[in-house]
């Protein structure tokens, strides 16, 4: 049994002494501290920043050795992506304090061959001490020639001591300046400002940021937080751009000022995300200018203008665009204007004025056409600008009746109004001949000087 189970630590011990021994390498390999191990240093160089023209230097290292006499170390890497410039070897420790062996070393090998990216050194020390502890055996500089990756590998590491082989793990080196990156570099609007309804181009520029991928992405343009549209972009060569034009449809958006973004969609191992995303540039919708300004009522105060008496008429004018406007309204007798004004209205509202007509130059008992019109420029609908009053008579004053003469019919017709107001039911404004809005006394006085008249032709 005691047999048994020293057997079976000795087939244990074989098989992990193997195991370390022959391990095939492994990328990121982990460091064993309590056995000796020979390994590349930096392990890992995983750069993006390492691009080609730039250097990179590794070790060679030995940890943790009990009685080193001597070495024989090979090395091999990608030659199409590392170019080997210079090396040198760490030994003896009496001229290099960081290496290993002690003097009097002799070099067995010490050969390069940089277009196989291949490296060859071994030493030993001739009668002088062992070497214990860790050192470095060897430092290689190389210039980065390409992107790519690849292992900086250890193909054969012997450690000789006095009785023989030292066993030891061995760990490779790994170098990669690889990384896949998709950027939006651009986001321009075709303008600052459009009227809603307007088509907006939006040019996005994307870009292949990445070392050696082509690269398929989703570009999506928005609008603030809204999508416009989405394009793909099909295996897109290493640092090439694309330009792809959006059309945005500002139909039913509402007035204000839009933030343009573009969005690139991440690709598999994309460390870089932040420039995935770009806003940029703003467009300002703005409504459509509709203007339209129209005459929509037109009330005459009185149906018998005396000749050279007040006459007024009250027009209304209403607004029906879509932003505020000044104007000016204009009364009109015969095609001729005779009083103009300017007024203010906000859309969708209407605002009145009363126009008065003097009237001492018109013929009695002719008919006059009034014509109440409003101007604007550029306006959309103008076949409402105008409102007419045909036929208004211009009679004798007194003639109440309006049957060409002044007498008892007439005074007794305003009489039937007398003392009334603006407001009461039996108020005739044709009555109230000094427009004061009152029947009164000083009306009645005002017609009496034409008491008798007949027209007489
Ligand atoms: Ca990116
Ligand atoms: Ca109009
Ligand atoms: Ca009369
Ligand atoms: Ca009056």
């Amino acid at each position: 049994m005691r047999s048994l189970t020293r057997n079976l630590v000795v087939l244990g011990l074989i098989i992990v002494t193997f195991t370390f021994y022959v391990r095939p390498p492994v990328k990121g390999d982990n460091i064993r501290a309590s056995q000796p191990i020979v390994y590349i240093n930096p392990p890992n160089v995983t750069d993006p920043t390492l691009i080609p023209s730039q250097n990179l230097t590794i070790e060679l290292t030995v940890s943790n050795v009990t009685d080193l006499k001597g070495f024989d170390f090979q090395l091999s890497w990608n030659s199409s992506i590392l170019n080997y410039t210079s090396h040198g070897v760490k030994v003896p420790v009496e001229s290099y304090p960081e290496g290993i062996l002690h003097d009097p070393v002799m070099e067995l090998m010490n050969q390069i061959n940089a277009t196989a990216g291949t490296c060859w050194i071994a030493f030993a020390t001739i009668g002088g001490p062992s070497f214990n502890g860790s050192g470095t055996v060897l430092s290689v500089t190389f210039t980065i020639i390409a992107f790519g990756e690849c292992l900086i590998e250890i193909t054969n590491s012997d450690l000789a001591g006095p009785d023989g082989e030292i066993m030891h793990d061995v760990s490779h080196g790994y170098f990669s300046n690889i990384f896949y990156d998709v950027a939006i570099i651009s986001v321009s609007p075709s303008v600052t400002a459009a009227l809603i309804g307007d088509i907006v181009e939006i040019t996005v520029v994307a870009l292949n940021n990445g070392t050696i991928r082509n690269e398929t992405f989703v570009v999506s343009v928005y609008y603030n937080s809204s999508l416009i549209d989405s394009e793909t972009i099909e295996a897109l060569p290493t640092k090439a751009n694309e330009t792809i034009a959006f059309f945005w449809n500002t139909s039913g958006q509402l007035p204000g000022t839009y933030h343009m973004s573009a969005n690139a969609s991440v690709v598999s191992d994309e460390t870089v995300v932040n420039n995935n995303v770009l806003e940029d540039g703003e467009v300002t919708l703005e409504i459509v200018p509709f203007r339209d300004i129209a005459v929509v009522s037109l009330i005459p105060l009185k149906t018998l203008v005396f000749k050279g008496f007040c006459f007024k008429l009250n027009a209304t004018a209403e607004n029906l665009g879509n932003f505020p406007e000044i104007f000016n309204i204009t009364l009109y007798e015969n095609g001729t204007p005779i009083n103009q004004t300017q007024l203010s209205c906000d859309n969708g509202a209407a605002t009145t004025i009363t126009f008065s007509w003097l009237t001492h130059n018109a013929i009695e008992y002719e008919s006059y056409l009034l014509n109440v019109t409003v101007n604007i420029s550029n306006e959309n609908v103008t076949g409402n600008n105008s409102l007419a009053l045909d036929n208004v008579e211009i009679v004798h004053p007194g003639d109440l009746d309006g049957d060409m003469d002044v007498d008892i019919f007439d005074v007794v017709t305003l009489a039937s109004s007398y003392g009334s107001e603006v407001g009461d039911p039996e108020y005739d404004p044709n009555s109230d001949v000094d427009c004061n809005d009152r029947i009164d006394i000083f009306d009645v006085v005002m017609i009496v000087p034409f008491y008798g008249y007949e027209k007489t032709s």
